[in-house]
């Protein structure tokens, strides 16, 4: 059984990976307003991915027996200047989230809660993956800022995700 700081740091959680999920979805919409359909594509996927981290926490609260309880999710930027921008600003959040699991693997070990330990290890490796891509996108972007041609074909790579 999971002690009851580590239900609320678990519910928490719930309520971060939500918060990303919008956070992109958010992206998504203001890229496809500003013509970056593969842009677009990408974060619409990745919406849909933190909704899987979500569900994960969600699962496993119930497996242990404990309570979820979703919290108000609060509202995400709308509107942000170009890719290299949104790209920018998910490296930040993705950073910030990865303290996030570091935190909750932190109170875990001082709970001695080996269940929980090794259930976080899925984020801990996912979040090296979240950071790694969020950057490899970004430098992508920033080296074809200002080129039509290229910005179009970074557009339909990110498409094909
Ligand atoms: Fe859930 O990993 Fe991104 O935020």
């Amino acid at each position: 059984m999971i002690s009851a700081r580590m239900q609320e740091a678990i519910n928490a959680q719930i309520n971060a990976e939500m918060w990303s999920a919008y956070l992109y979805l958010s992206m998504s919409l203001d890229a496809q307003s500003k013509g970056f359909a593969g842009v677009s594509h990408w974060f619409r996927k990745q919406y849909s991915e933190e909704m899987e981290h979500a569900f994960k926490f969600v699962s496993y609260l119930e497996s242990q027996g404990a309570k979820v309880n979703l919290l108000p999710i609060d509202a995400v930027p709308g509107e942000w200047s170009g890719v290299v921008e949104m790209f920018e600003k998910t490296l930040e959040h993705e950073k910030k989230v990865t303290s996030l699991i570091w935190s909750l693997c932190d109170l875990a070990a001082d709970d001695k809660d080996y269940a929980t330990t090794n259930f976080l290890q899925y984020y801990v490796s996912e979040q090296v993956e979240e950071e790694a891509t969020a950057f490899e996108i970004l430098e992508a972007a920033k080296m074809v800022e200002g080129d039509k041609a290229a910005t179009y074909l970074l557009d339909q790579k990110l498409g094909a995700r």
